[in-house]
């Protein structure tokens, strides 16, 4: 905890106060590492998403940015549809930070846009689909499959 303050009290000082220009990026190992929460000294840093979606360009390929116990703070970047699939131990959160996503059930389809969420369920399938280009942040637990169980 001590030394979560004193780094704060830097990065507040009034000389980076003053500094100009945009925001160097991260180092993209620091980007994506994803931080120990064991309880010591766990590395506390902000995630900036925009830079993090802008550290890569590959689609349906998730990045973790963060950690939390055991689930997975993921960026992925989707355009076309995925293959249908369902997750058996586990529900999966999207929520849109860009673009349109559209969650297609087997009787229905959610189609969410920049700002809303849907939950799938364990155990429903599901088949995710974006005409164009979206920016999707997911939570799972570590170890989920993008593909499902199969
Ligand atoms: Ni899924």
């Amino acid at each position: 905890m001590a030394s979560y303050i004193r780094r704060h009290t830097v990065l507040c000082s009034p000389r980076r106060f003053e500094r100009r220009g945009p925001a160097s990026p991260l180092p993209r190992e620091r980007l994506f590492a994803v931080f120990s929460s064991k309880g010591e000294d766990p590395e506390m840093e902000k995630i900036n998403l925009t830079v993090a979606l802008a550290g890569f360009n590959e689609r349906w390929s998730p990045r973790t940015v963060a950690s939390v116990n055991d689930y997975e703070v993921k960026l992925v970047k989707v355009c076309g549809e995925f293959i249908w699939h369902r997750h058996e131990q586990t529900d999966e959160l999207f929520l849109v930070l860009q673009g349109e996503l559209t969650i297609r059930l087997r009787d229905r389809e959610i189609a969410l846009g920049p700002g809303e969420l849907c939950v799938v369920p364990r155990g429903v399938e599901h088949q995710p689909f974006a005409a164009e280009e979206a920016q999707v942040l997911l939570l799972e637990p570590r170890g989920t499959m993008n593909t499902g169980d199969r």
